[in-house]
Order: structure tokens, then sequence, then C-alpha cells
């Protein structure tokens, strides 16, 4: 079968009533932005890149780290198209607004420039997360509060993750898919279209150093999925985690699985660790569309009404039955269910 290039593929989701020849572009000037930051990540410590920023390199030139040189590529990549009403990053405190006598679109673009950047340094896989919403009617600057929006309204989501391989997952709501990147070519080219979680799995992400930290509901589940063949889950379960989200979600979209960061006594201040707006709504659009689910533990992620634009969650994603399970039994404990 002839390959599909990712603007093929764009053709075809704008032909089909899918998106709009804006949000088509935005697609595009995204996965343009995710290529230079590919090949940024990609020098490693040729370029000159690695390490924290405010530090100097041996030339005693400023260096910057990978995750604020990502953040500049999306901003600068995005301000031109037309396509975007203002952007939010999780580099920024607040939104960026498009500059003075530049179009302006009906979108808002969030993105995590460089996810699981403290793996940079070492050579594992990290990855670029973005969600988009659209921008409230006739709103012309927005602010924090028009980002505001559940999950359940966002109109695209993806992620593109730079491991040996550069792959990007896209979802509109019509099923999610994978983009591999051809280096030579430097197309996006169509490897998996309709991906499906399986519903069950023997694998789970989460990180066990916090164990003791945990709500008894988690102690229980977890404790039940180590007890392996002998304890009442009745199977062995194995254990990943890379500690790069975008890596670890891959994993469970490539062959099933579940990943976990609950709330803990450490986090407990913080409402989680990681962020609704920019890392848990779009993956959760990701995992739902490919028939997996997500939820705080409590509640679907992609219900959530927002309170701030780096407000954290926890997060239970990945295979629906396993998912359903651990966040039965919080709400079980929670008194919520019998
Ligand atoms: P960094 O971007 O600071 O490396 O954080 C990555 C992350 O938010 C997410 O990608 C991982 O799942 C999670 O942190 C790992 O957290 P722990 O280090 O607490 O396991």
């Amino acid at each position: 079968m002839k390959p599909v290039s990712l603007i093929q593929f764009l053709i075809e989701e704008r032909r089909a009533g899918h998106i709009n020849a804006e949000l088509s572009l935005l697609i595009e000037v995204v996965a343009r932005a995710c290529k230079r930051i590919g090949v940024a990540t990609g020098k490693g410590a040729l370029g000159g890149v690695l390490g924290m920023a405010g530090t100097d390199n041996v030339q005693g030139e400023a260096q910057k780290k990978l995750d604020v040189i990502s953040n500049e590529i999306l901003l600068e990549a995005n301000a031109w198209g037309g396509h975007l009403a203002a952007c939010a990053s999780e580099e920024m405190e607040d939104p960026q607004q498009i500059p003075d006598g530049y179009p302006k679109g009906q979108h808002l673009l969030l993105f995590d420039p460089l996810d699981g950047s403290s793996n940079i340094d070492v050579n594992v896989s990290v990855g670029t997360i973005f969600s988009v919403l659209r921008c409230p009617d006739g709103v012309t600057e927005p602010k924090a509060e028009h980002f505001l929006q559940p999950g359940t309204t966002q109109l695209a989501a993806g992620y593109v993750v730079y491991g040996p391989a550069t792959v990007l997952v896209l979802t509109f709501g019509h099923g999610t898919h994978e983009f591999t990147l051809d280096r030579e070519v430097g197309s996006f080219i169509l490897s998996r279209r309709g991906i499906r979680i399986p519903e069950q799995t023997a694998e789970f992400a989460i990180n066990m150093s916090n164990q003791r930290h945990w709500q008894a509901p988690m102690q229980r589940y977890v404790g039940e999925l180590l007890a392996g063949r002998t304890g009442p889950r009745g199977k062995d379960f194995n254990m990943r985690w890379v500690a790069s989200m975008v890596a670890d979600v891959h994993r469970i979209v490539t062959r099933g699985g579940v990943f976990y960061y609950p709330l803990d006594a450490k986090i407990l201040d913080k409402g989680g660790k990681l962020r609704l707006m920019y890392e848990a709504n779009p993956m959760a659009f990701i995992i739902e569309q490919a028939g997996g689910a997500a939820t705080t533990g409590r509640e679907r992620i992609m219900e959530l009404q927002p309170t701030g634009l780096h407000q954290r969650v926890p997060v239970f994603l990945g295979s629906k039955q396993e998912v359903e399970l651990a966040t039965h039994y919080h709400r079980e404990a929670d008194g919520a269910v019998s």
C-alpha cells in the first residue's frame, strides 16, 4: 500500500469533516516544530544544549536547556500562521498572545514542550504533548480563564516521542493514529490507523518509591498486583517506569498497560504531580480514543472543570478494565460506591 503522509491524512480528515483548514494548518505547524525539536534533542551533547539553563558552555556562551529551546521553537513556529488566538505552555506562567500585526485564528494551543526533560542528559526518550481548544467567541486577547475548558471540549490532542524513532500520535476525536518520522524524507508517515488498547493487561507503570506516601486504596490495588498469581488477582504483573510520561504512554498505546501517578501525602497540597491542561487532558483524549480509560482515580479526567492553567491532577490511564478497577477501589474507599 502507498504510504500516507501526515499532510495527506489531514486532507482526508478535512474531507471527512473532522477538522477545518485552520486546525489542519495548526497540526502541520506543530508537527514541523516537533521535527526541529527532534533534531535539537538528537544532537545530544554535540548540540551544546544539555545541562541547566543559566550555565555557560566551554566557549563561555550561555547554554539553554532543551525545554527552553523547545518552548521557543513551538512559540516561534506558531506565531505566524494565523491559526491561533494564543498559546499556553508549561514553561510560561501566563498565555502568550499572538504578536500585534500578525493574523489571528480561532484556536488555543497548550503544550508541554519537552516532557521528561530530566531524562535528556541520560539519553532516554522525551516528548512534546499538546492540546487544542477553540477560543471562545468574541475573545480577541485570550487570558488564562479562556483556556479553562474541560478536556471533553478538546478539538485535537497529540504527542511526539523523541526516541529511537520520532513518532507522532494524534487524535481529533475520531480514533487515535500514529505517524513515524521518515528522517531521510523529513515527513511523518501514517504507521498505525485506529489504534486499539487492549482492555486487559498484565503490565503497570508507577513510581514505586512513592509507595509509603500513597493513600489506602492505591496501597490495596498495587499490593494486589504485586501479589501476582497467588494473590486475589490470580495472575503475575510486570512493571515498567521510564519517568517520561510520553514514553510510558507510548508503550501503553503500543502494547497496552496502565500508567498511574496517584495522589500521595508528599503532593497532597498540589493536587497531584502531572498538569491537567497540557499533560493529563491530551493524554486522556488520546487514550480514550484508543478504547482506554483515563481518570484521576475518582473521576473521568476529561470531565474535570479546570481551575488553573497549571493545575495538577492525579492520573490513572490505559487499559480500561485495570483503570476501572483502580478507580473503583478509590471510589469505594470514599463511600461513593458500595
Ligand atoms: P520532567 O519533565 O521534570 O522530567 O518530569 C516528567 C514527569 O512530569 C512525567 O513525564 C513523568 O511521568 C513524571 O514526571 C515522573 O515523575 P517521577 O520522577 O516522580 O517518577
